[in-house]
C-alpha cells in the first residue's frame, strides 16, 4: 500500500494515465512503477528526463514508491542550465524513455529506460516497499531567482500530500474526475498538481502532449474530461479561439472545473471566457517553494481578479515595509504575502544561506505583493523585484539571462526586463548596448544563444538596441527608466 497513492492498490481497470493512445489502468501502473521502484530502491536521488509523456509519470511514481528523490529535468534545458542542475543535485541515474536522445552534458549518467510492459511473472510489487518517512525529500524542483543560477527546491512527501489534499478540499476533486492538461512535466503545476494530483485521488489524467484548443475540445467533449488546468497564456488562447469555435466553447462550458494558475489571469480573459462559454475560471495561487497557498473555492463565491482564500492548513499574512503584520481586510493596503504550513519546502539544496534569507521567523517570504478584502480574498498586485519575470507561466530570472548575454561577443552591456504582453503575460526584452555600434548582433543569434545555454522559454522575444543603460550613482541599472 502506498501512502502517497492509495489508489495504486485498487483492482479496478480505471485508467490512471492517458497520454495519446497509451492508456495505463491502475493495476498496470502499479505493476510497471512497482517493478521500476524495485530497481531504484537504495539509490540516493534520480533525475527524470521530463518529456510530456507517460514515461515521465511512471518514472516519478516509481521513484516516489521507492522513497528516492526525483529531480525533473526540462528536456529542452540548454548546456549551462543542465550542467548546473546535474552538478548541484548529483543524481545517481537518469530515467528516460527508450527513444530519448540525451545531450552530451547528461551522457555520463547511469541511464535507466522506462517501459510499460510489466516484467514476466511480476505482480503488483508496491507492497514490498516500505512507505518512507513523510519528511523525506520527494522532489527537487529547480526554480529561477533574481540573480545567479536556478536553485533546487527540496519538497517533502508531506508537502506534496498536504497540497494535493488541500486543493482537493477546495475544488471538490475526487476519483471520478478526469483531469485534462498540456502542461510541461518539470514544474510544480504540470507534475505535482497535474500528474500526482489525479493519482492521489484515484482519478484519471489525460495529458495532451502539447497544448492546442482542438486537443482541449476533444478531451473535454469526447474523452470524458471533467477538469482543465492551464496557465493564463493557455486561457488567453482558449478565449481567443472560443469566440469563434462553438465546439470549444461548449466543451469548456461543460467542464466541471477550469483552473488557472502560475501567473495572473487578466480580468479581460476571465470575462471573455465567461461570455463565450458561460463558465467561470477558478484561480489558485502557488509557488514552487510553497506549493499551493490560496484558491477560489467551488463552494464559495466567484471572485475574478482575486486568487481566493487560504487553502486548508495554510496560514497567510500580509506584512508592510517595516515588517509589521497588516490586519483587517480593506482590499487596498498592499503588503508582502508570507505563508506558513505543511506544504512549505524543506530547503534550497546546498544553499543554507538562501534558505535562511527566505524566511521571516518561520514565515516564507513569497516576494509577491497583495491586498486582502473583507471576505479574506487575496489579490496579487505585483512582485517586490522587477528582476523576476513571469512569461507563459514560467518564472525567469533577469540576471541569469543577462549573465549569458554578456558572454556573447556582440554585447557590451545588457539589461533584461519583462514587458507586458497580452499572450505571455510578460515578454522578455533584452536592452543591449552593442559591442560595435555600427554592427549590432542579430536578434535571432542572441535568442538562440540564450536557448542553447539556458532554455528556449528564457530567450528574449525582443531585443532593443540602446547607446547606453541608465544607471544610478552606484552604477546600478535603473530598469524602470528603460521603459
Ligand atoms: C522557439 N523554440 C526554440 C527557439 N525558439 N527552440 C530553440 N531555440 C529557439 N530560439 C521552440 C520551443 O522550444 C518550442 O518547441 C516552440 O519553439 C515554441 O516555443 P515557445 O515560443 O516558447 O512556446 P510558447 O508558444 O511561448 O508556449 C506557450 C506555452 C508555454 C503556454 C505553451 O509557455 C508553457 O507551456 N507554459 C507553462 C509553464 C508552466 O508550466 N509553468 C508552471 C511553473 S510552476 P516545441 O517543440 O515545444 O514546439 C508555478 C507554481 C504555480 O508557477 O503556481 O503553478
Ligand atoms: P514559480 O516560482 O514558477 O513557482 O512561480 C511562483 C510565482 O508565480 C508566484 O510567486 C507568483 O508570482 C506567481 N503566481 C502563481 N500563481 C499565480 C496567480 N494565480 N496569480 C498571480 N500570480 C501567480
Amino acid at each position: 500500500m502506498s501512502a502517497l497513492f492509495p489508489a495504486l492498490g485498487q483492482e479496478s481497470s480505471k485508467p490512471a494515465l492517458c497520454f495519446g493512445d497509451l492508456v495505463l489502468p491502475y493495476p498496470r501502473l502499479a505493476e510497471v512503477a512497482g517493478a521500476l521502484a524495485g530497481e531504484l530502491a537504495g539509490r540516493g536521488r534520480v533525475a527524470v528526463w521530463a518529456t510530456p509523456t507517460a514515461t515521465t509519470a511512471v518514472a516519478v511514481v516509481a521513484s516516489l514508491l521507492a522513497g528516492v528523490a526525483v529531480v525533473p529535468l526540462n528536456p529542452k534545458s540548454g548546456e549551462r542550465e543542465l550542467a548546473h542542475i546535474l552538478a548541484d543535485s548529483t543524481p545517481d541515474a537518469v530515467l528516460t524513455g527508450p527513444d530519448d536522445v540525451l545531450p552530451k552534458t547528461a551522457s555520463g549518467l547511469d541511464r535507466l529506460t522506462v517501459g510499460f510492459e510489466p516484467p514476466n511473472g511480476m505482480t503488483a510489487v508496491t507492497s514490498h516497499l516500505e512507505p518512507p518517512q513523510e519528511d523525506r525529500a520527494a522532489l527537487i524542483v529547480y526554480t529561477s531567482g533574481t540573480t545567479g543560477a536556478p536553485k533546487g527546491v527540496v519538497l517533502s512527501r508531506r508537502a506534496v500530500a498536504a497540497t494535493l489534499d488541500a486543493v482537493a478540499d477546495a475544488w471538490g476533486w475526487t476519483g471520478d474526475d478526469v483531469l485534462v492538461h498540456a502542461l510541461p512535466l518539470f514544474h510544480v503545476h504540470g507534475l505535482i498538481l497535474g500528474v500526482l494530483g489525479p493519482l492521489r485521488r484515484g482519478g484519471t489524467l489525460r495529458h495532451l502532449g502539447r497544448f492546442s484548443p482542438e486537443g482541449v475540445t476533444r478531451a473535454l467533449a469526447e474523452q470524458g474530461g471533467t477538469m482543465f488546468f492551464g496557465v493564463p497564456t493557455m486561457y488567453h488562447r482558449l478565449a481567443e479561439a472560443a469566440g469563434e469555435d462553438a465546439a470549444l466553447a461548449a466543451a469548456l462550458g461543460g467542464a466541471r472545473l477550469l483552473v488557472s494558475g502560475s501567473a495572473a489571469l487578466p480580468a479581460y480573459d476571465h470575462e471573455r471566457i465567461r461570455v463565450a462559454t458561460g463558465a467561470r475560471v477558478i484561480e489558485r495561487y502557488g509557488m514552487t517553494e510553497t506549493l499551493m497557498n490560496t484558491s477560489t473555492r467551488v463552494d464559495g463565491p466567484a471572485r475574478p481578479g482575486t486568487v481566493g482564500v487560504p487553502l486548508r492548513g495554510v496560514d497567510v499574512r500580509l506584512v508592510d515595509e517595516d515588517g509589521r503584520r497588516i490586519e483587517g481586510g480593506d482590499g487596498e493596503t498592499v503588503g508582502e504575502l508570507q505563508v506558513r504550513g505543511p506544504s512549505l519546502f524543506t530547503e534550497y539544496l546546498n544553499r543554507p544561506d538562501a534558505t535562511a534569507d527566505a524566511f521571516d521567523g518561520g514565515w516564507f517570504r513569497t516576494g509577491d505583493m497583495a491586498t486582502r478584502d473583507a471576505e479574506g480574498c487575496y489579490r496579487i498586485v505585483g512582485r517586490k523585484s522587477t528582476d523576476l519575470i513571469k512569461s507563459g507561466g514560467y518564472k525567469i530570472g533577469a540576471g541569469e539571462i543577462e549573465n549569458v548575454l554578456l558572454e556573447h561577443p556582440g554585447v557590451r552591456e545588457v539589461a533584461v526586463t519583462g514587458e507586458p504582453d497580452p499572450d505571455l503575460g510578460e515578454r522578455i526584452v533584452a536592452w543591449v548596448v552593442p559591442a560595435e555600434e555600427s554592427a549590432p548582433p542579430e536578434e535571432q543569434a542572441l535568442a538562440e544563444h540564450v536557448s542553447a545555454q539556458l532554455s528556449p522559454h528564457k530567450r528574449p522575444r525582443e531585443v532593443r538596441f540602446v547607446a547606453s543603460l541608465p544607471r544610478n550613482d552606484m552604477g546600478k541599472v535603473m530598469k524602470r527608466e528603460l521603459r
